[in-house]
C-alpha cells in the first residue's frame, strides 16, 4: 500500500442549508450532432449497440446522462458531416430521416426523465428564400422549427423540453420573440428557449429588452471557461454551459470534464453542462476525432470503448438529478480544486470534489490560466438538515498519468460522519463523490470484439425494402444528403438506389462544398478499385463522380483532395485531383447522358490511376501523387438529384 504523508494543508468547509439553497441544478448532458457525430452508431449490431446506449443513458449504470441535446438536421455540414432536414423542400415533411429521432427514443426508453433539447446548426435553403440567412422570414423559420417539435410528438411521442436558436451564429431578437409567441400559441409553454448558444453577449440585449428577456428561459453559452459575466447574472435566468468539453477522450479529457463539471457552477453559476459530443461515432480522421464521452466508431467490428469521461460523468449524474439544488457555499478548495454540494431538499446530500491539476485538465478551449493544486486535508462540517447525516457513500477516481493505470469510479468504504464532521485527505487529480444515496453502481458488459479495419471488400446494392434508417450504412455525407430511394417503375435492377436529394445550397453553418460528397471506408487506404452504377438526373450540366484517396471532410470538406472520376450529362468526363474540380488531370468524351444508368470504375494503384465506363477502359495511366491515402467517395457536381447503385470497393 502507498504510504501517504499527512498533507501540510488543512482547511475546513461548512455545508449548511439554514439560510436557503443555491441555484437549481438542471443536469449534465451531451450533444449528438453538430454534426453527424452518431452516424456510425446506428449500424452497430446487437448487443453492442444497446450496450453503448446503456453506458450513455441508463440510470445508475454509466454516464447516466440527464440531458440529450440533438441537432435539428439542416442538410448542411455541421462539423463531421451533414444531417438531413425534416423539410428538404418547402412542401416536404418527413420525420423519419437520420438517426436523432431514434437516439432520442433510445435515450427515453432507458431514462424517461431525460431532458431533450433541439438546436439547428444549418437550415435548408428555402427557409431564407434564396438568401443565406435564416432571419429574414422569422415566421417561416419558427414554423420550420415548430414543425420539428410537433413531428417529434406526433410520430415518435417525444416531448422536447428546450429549443435553441442557431448554433454559434447570430441570433435575432425578432426571431426569438416570434418563436416564443408561436410556441405559446400552440400551448407549448413548457418548452424553454435556450439562447443563444454562442458567447454571453445576448445577455447585454436581454437586460435592456424585457420582451426578449421574457422570451428566453435559459442563457446558454459555449466553452465559457467556467466563467460567466455580470450581465448574464443580471438577466435573472438560468445560466448553462450549453456546449463544452470537445476534448480528446483520454485521461486529460477526463480531467477537463471533471474540472468543468464542478467549476462551471463554482466559478460561473452555471447549472447545466453539456458535452460536445455524446459518442465518437464518426470516422476518426474527420475533424475532432474522439472528442466525445466514449468511442464507438467501428460498426463493422462491434468494437467500442468506454472512455474515462464516462466514469467522470457518473460521479455527478448517478448522485444528483435535475431539480436538485446546489448548496450555497464557496466551492474553491484552499489547496486548489473545487467541490459542489447538492441536495434533493428531502435530506439527501451529494458532494463532488475534484482536484485536477492544470496540465491534466486542459480542455480544447478556451486557454486555461495557470493554477496550482497540492495534496490537502479537507474537513467538512454538516449543518442544518445535514447535521443528522451519519454515513456517506464514497466513490473515487484517480487519474494516473504516470502509469496510465487510472482507477475510475470505484466504490470505497463508507465514511462515518462524527458529530456532523468528517475529514478527507485529497491527492492531486482525484474525484470523490460523497453521498447519502446508495444507488450508485459501476456496471460492466463483457469486452466487446477487438478492433478491425473497415472491410477491404465492400458491397452495397441498396436493395432494402424497409430500411431502418434513411441512410445506407457507413456512408458519411459531407455535403448534400444521400438517402435510400425507390424507383417504383424501374424495369431493370435499379428499383432500390441511393439518391442525393439536396438541390439548393442550404443556409450553411460552415463552407460546404459546391459539390455534394459522401465518404466511406478506411482513411488509410492507398490502392483501391471503386465501382458504382450512376444515374445523372439533371440534364445539360448535371454530373456525378466516384473517388478514392479522399483526404478531407467535415468543416474542411471544401478542401478535399483525392482522385475524382467525373462524368457529365453533356457527354464528357474528367479526372481531377480535387473535389472543387480545379486540378484537372485528364478530360475527354465519354458519351454518358442524363437519365440513363452507366457503370463507373476507378482504379488507383501506386502512382497511377485508370477509369472504366461500363466495363471498358476510358482513360488510363493518369499519374496521381498526393494525397497518398484516403476514403472512397461518391457525389455530384452541384446540388442536384442523382442516383447511385451497386457500390463496390476492393481496397488495401
Ligand atoms: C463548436 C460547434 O458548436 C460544434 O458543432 C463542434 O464543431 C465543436 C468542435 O470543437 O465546436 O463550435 C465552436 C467552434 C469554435 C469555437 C467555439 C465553438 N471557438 O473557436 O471558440
Ligand atoms: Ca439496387
Amino acid at each position: 500500500p502507498r504510504v501517504v504523508a499527512a498533507p501540510l494543508l488543512a482547511a475546513t468547509y461548512v455545508l449548511d442549508d439554514t439560510n436557503g439553497l443555491g441555484r437549481e441544478f438542471d443536469g449534465i448532458g451531451a450533444v449528438s450532432g453538430g454534426g453527424a457525430t452518431s452516424r456510425l452508431l446506428v449500424n452497430y449490431q446487437e448487443p453492442y449497440r444497446s450496450e453503448i446506449l446503456d453506458y450513455l443513458f441508463k440510470p445508475n449504470f454509466g454516464a447516466s446522462l440527464h440531458i440529450l441535446k440533438v441537432e435539428i438536421g439542416g442538410d448542411a455540414q455541421s462539423t463531421d458531416g451533414t444531417e438531413p432536414s425534416h423539410m428538404h423542400y418547402e412542401n416536404d415533411e418527413n420525420y423519419f430521416r437520420g438517426y436523432e429521432w431514434w437516439l432520442m427514443k433510445e435515450a427515453k426508453k432507458r431514462n424517461p426523465k431525460i431532458k431533450l433539447i433541439g438546436l439547428p446548426w444549418a437550415f435548408p435553403g428555402w427557409i431564407g428564400r434564396g438568401e443565406d440567412w435564416p432571419y429574414d422570414y422569422p415566421d417561416i423559420t419558427a414554423y420550420y422549427i415548430i414543425s420539428w417539435i410537433l413531428g417529434a410528438k406526433q410520430y415518435h411521442d417525444l416531448d422536447i423540453d428546450y429549443i435553441g436558436i442557431w448554433n454559434e451564429r447570430a441570433f435575432s431578437s425578432k426571431y426569438i420573440k416570434v418563436l416564443r409567441h408561436s410556441l405559446d400559441r400552440l400551448g407549448l409553454w413548457n418548452i424553454g428557449i435556450i439562447a443563444a448558444d454562442g458567447d454571453w453577449s445576448i445577455s447585454n440585449e436581454m437586460i435592456v429588452d424585457p420582451y426578449l428577456n421574457d422570451a428566453i428561459q435559459v442563457v446558454g453559452a459555449h466553452y465559457p471557461g467556467t466563467k460567466t459575466v455580470e450581465n448574464a447574472i443580471r438577466t435573472g435566468k438560468k445560466l448553462w454551459s450549453s456546449e463544452d468539453y470537445s476534448t480528446f477522450n483520454n485521461d486529460v479529457g477526463a480531467g477537463c470534464w471533471a474540472r468543468i463539471l464542478n467549476q462551471n457552477y463554482v466559478n460561473g453559476n452555471m447549472t447545466a453542462t453539456i458535452a460536445w459530443n455524446l459518442v465518437a461515432s464518426y470516422y476518426e480522421e474527420l475533424p475532432f476525432g474522439r472528442c466525445a464521452l466514449m468511442t464507438a466508431q467501428e460498426p463493422w467490428s462491434g468494437h467500442y470503448k468506454v472512455e474515462s469521461p464516462i466514469w467522470i460523468t457518473a460521479h455527478t449524474t448517478q448522485f444528483t438529478q435535475p431539480g436538485w439544488s446546489y448548496l450555497q457555499v464557496d466551492g474553491h478548495l484552499e489547496g486548489g480544486g473545487s467541490f459542489v454540494a447538492l441536495t434533493d431538499g428531502l435530506g439527501n446530500l451529494t458532494i463532488i470534489i475534484e482536484t485536477m491539476s492544470h496540465n491534466h485538465s486542459k480542455c480544447i478551449r478556451p486557454p486555461l490560466p495557470n493554477f496550482n493544486v497540492i495534496p490537502q486535508r479537507a474537513t467538512f462540517y454538516l449543518r442544518g438538515s445535514f447535521s443528522m447525516v451519519e454515513t456517506l457513500q464514497v466513490w473515487h477516481s484517480r487519474l494516473d498519468f504516470e502509469s496510465g493505470n487510472s482507477s475510475l469510479f470505484q466504490k470505497l468504504h463508507p465514511l462515518q460522519v462524527w458529530r456532523g464532521r468528517f475529514s478527507l485527505d485529497l491527492n492531486v487529480d482525484e474525484v470523490y463523490t460523497l453521498t447519502t444515496l446508495k444507488t450508485g453502481w459501476k456496471c460492466g458488459y463483457p469486452e466487446p470484439p477487438p478492433p478491425q479495419p473497415f472491410p477491404s471488400i465492400y458491397n452495397d446494392d441498396f436493395n432494402i425494402r424497409n430500411p431502418p434508417f434513411s441512410e445506407a450504412p457507413n456512408f458519411a455525407d459531407q455535403t448534400g444528403v444521400f438517402e435510400y430511394f425507390v424507383n417504383a417503375s424501374d424495369p431493370g435492377d435499379h428499383v432500390f438506389t441511393l439518391r442525393q436529394v439536396v438541390v439548393q445550397r442550404p443556409i450553411t453553418w460552415v463552407s460546404d462544398a459546391d459539390q455534394t460528397i459522401s465518404v466511406i471506408g478506411n482513411f488509410k487506404w492507398v490502392n483501391m478499385t471503386v465501382t458504382c452504377d450512376i444515374y445523372i438526373e439533371k440534364p445539360r450540366d448535371g454530373g456525378v463522380f466516384i473517388a478514392g484517396r479522399v483526404d478531407n471532410g467535415g468543416i474542411y470538406v471544401r478542401e478535399s483532395k483525392g482522385v475524382f472520376f467525373w462524368v457529365f450529362a453533356d457527354g464528357t468526363y474528367r479526372v481531377t485531383a480535387d473535389l472543387a474540380g480545379k486540378e484537372i488531370l485528364m478530360k475527354g468524351l465519354a458519351g454518358v447522358r442524363d437519365n440513363a444508368w452507366h457503370t463507373l470504375t476507378l482504379n488507383i494503384q501506386g502512382n497511377s490511376a485508370s477509369g472504366l465506363l461500363n466495363g471498358y477502359p476510358l482513360w488510363e495511366n493518369v499519374t496521381v501523387s498526393k494525397p497518398g491515402n484516403g476514403w472512397a467517395a461518391l457525389g455530384t457536381r452541384s446540388f442536384e438529384f442523382a442516383q447511385f447503385d451497386n457500390f463496390h470497393i476492393e481496397a488495401y
